[in-house]
């Protein structure tokens, strides 16, 4: 998960003096509270630093409950979200109260994030904010314990080893046995799902949104309708490079398993990709016949062979961020941190980086597997620590990113840094591929960045059409897999129907996470790549492009980082890339040399499903 607190506790960051001494004494960075005591600046004031002291309450208990599920710290963690959810939908509603003719424009803005600062607002009544709270607990609750025995296996597995699966094994009937026995969690995660649906609605049109998915799309500075303009509009740029993609690794497949499996116009089994969700391909890598003696380079192999542990990935990425001129992690980060999944107890897996006191009590939870895969994650993590530390001096409403999918860029735009030359200087490759390694790395990235693309955009889609009731309860499942087949061109690997919910599958639904975050993530991050490889004097092609080591890069970012949500968000993006419009050039010129590569390959090969 992202930004924990901005997920579900509303806000990221608390000054210490609140924990230690129990003053509320909100950090006032940027604006100050108004000469007028009685006016909106004074009511902000005091706004910040209640929901300051919530939120620190609602994200030690969320940890304590992430890191340790029982039903008792499901009472706490869910009691002090629905205090937080509660207080923020009163505060929302009072600050409508105030004049705000001469306010400063820096208390405009805290008044209007103020309504949104939470993915969830509880409704007024107050039965039903406690409700509407126990609904999202249990659904994390539920996901987080589900296992699920695979045909011929001893015992039940969790779901970092059912991905496991998915991505290792050729054996088409165990990838379906997997997918389909992962997939059972959603019905136990229906009814709470519908409920909160409806609770979750009421709290938002309470504010004045027309819905749930209105609120969310209202987060980017520009009306809600014109947020999905631009989205759709950045879909259709990189779309045909999707197509060429998803051509090519369907031809590939059908020699793998056969044309029983895989159709040759058809969308593609989504058990067969390499990842639960069909969200992101590298499992596919092997399967796709590039000539032998390609030069390539298998992080998970690398990684294996050197005997990596958790905590040297974890200092590693450190190590990255420390080179761009940022300070080491806090020791507290390392004492309190989670990097591994407990043996004795339940716990939320899905990684999620954490300020807990909203200055410095960084923290990761994780349950870090020796993949290739999680040395990215591990960078993604990091990525959100230092965006939430380069803010933290803001005033409470600002601690938060520019928008959502900065928050989600910010580590994938090192990841992509992590290129050979710089695996040859850590020390952790012997020689560096020459060019004719570029396509084996260029696929290798492709099917984890270009893969999600359609997908970081179905999610959403989805969910703005069922806080809108455009999908009825009725409909939830088949709809679900229409948008995939469109925008992804998969489908399910057996029938599904109503009765299944299949959404309830992926973290981000029931645990209440926005996902759009993600789709502008996978664009924002080449265009920051770009510009900062630009600042740290890199020359040749953007995939061999790695800014470790460059201060003059790590200042560019960290400006844009430190304003957090202070000014909307094209002025952040203008100090980190010198641009203001969201761009998927980067991405596009990055893939470049694929593209022509896929292309050439397609000759032959249908497109499209
Ligand atoms: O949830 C995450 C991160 C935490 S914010 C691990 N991600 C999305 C996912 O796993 O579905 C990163 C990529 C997309
Ligand atoms: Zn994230």
């Amino acid at each position: 998960m992202a930004d924990k607190e901005r997920t579900i506790s509303p806000l990221s960051t608390a000054p210490t003096s609140l924990l230690k001494g129990g003053v509320v004494r909100p950090n006032i960075g940027v604006s100050s509270v108004d000469d007028d005591d009685s006016g909106l600046g004074s009511f902000l004031h005091r706004a910040e630093a209640r929901l300051l002291d919530l939120s620190v309450e609602s994200q030690v208990a969320d940890w304590v409950y992430d890191t340790y599920i029982t039903p008792d710290s499901e009472l706490l963690a869910a009691r002090a979200f629905s205090r937080l959810i509660g207080s923020t939908a009163e505060l929302a509603k009072e600050s409508t109260s105030y004049p705000v003719e001469n306010v400063s424009a820096s208390d405009a803005r805290k008044a209007k994030l103020l309504r949104l600062s939470l993915p969830l607002v509880a409704p007024s009544d107050p039965a039903e904010a406690e409700e509407l709270s126990r609904h999202v607990t249990a659904m994390r609750g539920t996901f987080a314990k589900e296992r699920f025995t695979p045909t011929g296996y001893p015992e039940p597995l969790p779901l970092e080893a059912l991905s496991r699966i998915m991505s290792d094994s050729r054996d088409a009937s165990l990838l379906e046995n997997v997918w389909v026995g992962w997939h059972e969690v959603g019905r136990a995660i229906r009814p709470d799902f519908v409920r909160y649906v409806e609770l979750a609605n009421r709290g938002a049109s309470e504010l004045g949104f027309a819905d749930t998915g209105s609120m969310w799309r209202s987060k980017y500075d520009m009306d809600p309708e014109a947020f999905s303009r631009e989205v759709d509009r950045l879909w259709s740029e990189v779309e045909p490079l999707y197509r060429s993609l998803h051509a090519f690794v369907r031809r590939k497949l059908r020699d793998q398993y056969g044309d029983a499996l895989v159709p040759e116009r058809g969308p593609i089994p989504a058990h067969l990709l390499g990842n639960m969700w069909a969200q992101s391909w590298e499992g596919t890598f092997p399967l796709l016949g590039l000539p032998p003696g390609t030069p390539d380079v298998n992080l998970t192999s690398i990684l294996t062979t050197r005997k990596y542990t958790p905590v040297e990935m974890v200092r590693t990425a450190e190590r990255f961020f420390v080179s761009l001129g940022f300070g080491p992690l806090p020791d507290t980060f390392w004492q309190r941190s989670m990097l591994v999944r407990p043996r004795d107890r339940d716990v939320v897996c899905h990684a999620s980086a954490w300020d807990v006191d909203f200055v410095e009590d960084l923290r990761l939870k994780m349950c870090i597997e020796i993949t290739g895969e999680d040395f990215m994650t591990v960078h993604h993590e990091l990525g959100h620590n230092y965006y939430q530390r380069a803010y933290a001096r803001q005033p409470f409403l600002f601690r938060d990113s520019a928008h959502d999918g900065f928050h989600e860029a910010i580590g994938d735009t090192i990841a992509l840094s992590v290129t050979p030359e710089y695996l040859h200087r850590i020390g952790l490759i012997d020689t560096v591929p020459e060019a004719d390694g570029d396509i084996a790395l260029l696929l290798r990235r492709a099917l984890e960045k270009v893969a999600f693309l359609p997908f970081g955009l179905v999610v959403d889609k989805w969910r703005w059409d069922v806080f809108s009731g455009e999908i009825p309860e009725s409909e939830y499942n088949t709809s679900w897999w229409e948008m995939r087949r469109r925008y992804q061109g998969v489908a399910p690997p057996v029938p599904r129907d109503n009765r299944e919910f299949d959404p309830g599958a992926k973290y981000h639904v029931p645990a209440n996470v926005p996902y759009m975050r993600y789709f502008l993530a996978h664009i924002l991050q080449f265009q920051f790549h770009r510009a900062l490889a630009r600042e740290a004097g890199a020359t040749g092609p953007l995939h061999r492009a790695s800014i470790y080591g460059s201060e003059a890069a790590g200042r560019q970012l960290g400006a844009g980082l430190e304003m957090g949500a202070s000014h909307e968000w094209p002025d952040a993006l203008e100090t980190i890339t010198g641009e203001r419009r969201m761009d998927s050039q980067g991405l596009l010129d990055y893939f470049a040399p694929l593209k022509r590569w896929l292309d050439e390959q397609n000759r032959d090969t249908p497109l499209g499903w």
